[in-house]
């Protein structure tokens, strides 16, 4: 290192993708740490950001409940609280690597983040409205809008009722031990572990029960597997997180000196834990198992890393998949859709060791 590396040190920063709305990844390859920092957590947003108000920012819980209430921030606030550790992966997360390639932003690896959200259980919100039998599902509804398919709309999701009473599920107002920031959702947004990011609705205002399957535009035309390029036909909605792993060192077409080398990153699933994490240097012939740092959480991805010597003048193709709970792992070729979600295709970086 040169001396003024230390002095002019450079810091990682976001990937821009998009401005208007803004959409930004996490430059995850150099983060070390198990907490995304704020201003380095990775930014979806359909619409511009929204103006809010805090002195008259109330959530309404209506529909299909016993008593509609309307909640002060400072009553929300106020409310017993919860701390979960979840990671949020966009569901197009990887979607530049499609082959064929498919339309949408072309998020490469780093539209994830993982945080410490603190908030209200939404479970506890509802026991204030109970519930009124028949209800089936829970809509979110975002206080940004703007134009989709020349309608004016929210972004607005819903969750089948019980996903929505797990305990895990939360109306949060910290992120990382401080407020909320606005762009992440302040004064409230939901955390959805164990769900891709559409699912956790920031600028939350409304939360309605229906007794009746609920169907908007980021429900029924994004957010859908759709396996066909020119029909509709076997089409299911996007939900939890795919099993899935990213290597952050080295980095694709990385040139290394010949020796040993660690070889490292991060592997997460939605439900159930990550078991195992293997890695090829044959081209996928045989596997071995790379250490885990911990022992894998529910909605955490965990650290992995392995140590192999490398041959000088040689090119290598170093392949990582991981497995989970529910016995399910990274396939070798993609389930292409045609709006590009969930991708998590066995990983791979190609490096090359120097004469
Ligand atoms: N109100 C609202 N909530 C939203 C979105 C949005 O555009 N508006 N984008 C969703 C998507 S697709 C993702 S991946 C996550 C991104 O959260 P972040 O920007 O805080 O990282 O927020 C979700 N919640
Ligand atoms: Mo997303």
């Amino acid at each position: 290192m040169y001396q003024s590396d230390r002095i002019y040190k450079a810091k990682p920063h976001l990937i821009t993708r998009s401005l208007s709305p803004e959409n930004q990844e996490t430059p995850i390859h150099f983060l070390k740490e198990s907490e995304t920092p704020s201003p380095l957590t990775f930014r979806r947003n359909h619409f511009p950001y929204p103006a809010i108000s805090i002195q008259s920012y109330f959530i309404t819980i209506t529909g299909s409940v016993k008593t509609p209430v309307t909640l002060h921030y400072n009553q929300i606030t106020s409310m017993p609280s919860r701390t979960v550790i979840s990671l949020i992966e966009c569901s197009g997360n990887k979607r530049a690597y499609f082959e064929p390639k498919v339309f949408g932003e072309q998020w490469t690896e780093g539209a994830i983040s993982q945080g410490i959200w603190k908030g209200v259980p939404l479970s506890y919100l509802l026991s204030f409205t109970g519930i009124s039998a028949g209800a089936r599902e829970v809509v979110f509804l975002g206080k940004d809008s703007g134009l989709k398919n020349k309608e004016h709309v929210h972004f607005e999701r819903s969750l089948p009722l019980e996903k929505a009473l797990d305990s895990n599920v939360i109306v949060a107002w910290e992120h990382n031990q401080k407020l909320l920031r606005p762009k992440h959702g302040f004064p409230f947004r939901l955390i959805v572990p164990g769900w891709y990011g559409m699912a956790s609705v920031k600028w939350l205002k409304t939360i309605r029960v229906i007794n009746h399957h609920f169907s908007g535009p980021f429900q029924s035309d994004d957010y859908v597997y759709y396996p066909h390029k020119d029909q509709d036909k076997d089409s299911f909605p996007v939900t939890t997180n795919r099993v899935n792993s990213i290597i952050q060192h080295p980095r694709d077409r990385q040139i290394l000196k010949p020796g040993v080398h660690e070889i490292n990153g991060l592997a997460w699933t939605g439900e159930g834990a990550i078991t195992s994490v293997e890695l090829s240097f044959d081209n996928g012939e045989t596997w071995k198992t790379a250490p885990l740092h911990d022992t894998p959480q529910k909605y955490q991805w965990v650290k992995w890393s392995y140590s192999y010597v490398f041959e000088k003048n040689h090119e290598y193709k170093i392949m990582v998949r991981a497995f989970d709970s529910l016995g399910q792992s990274q396939p070798d070729k993609a389930f292409w859709n045609r709006n590009g979600y969930g991708f998590n295709e066995v990983s791979q970086v190609k490096i090359q060791i120097e004469k």
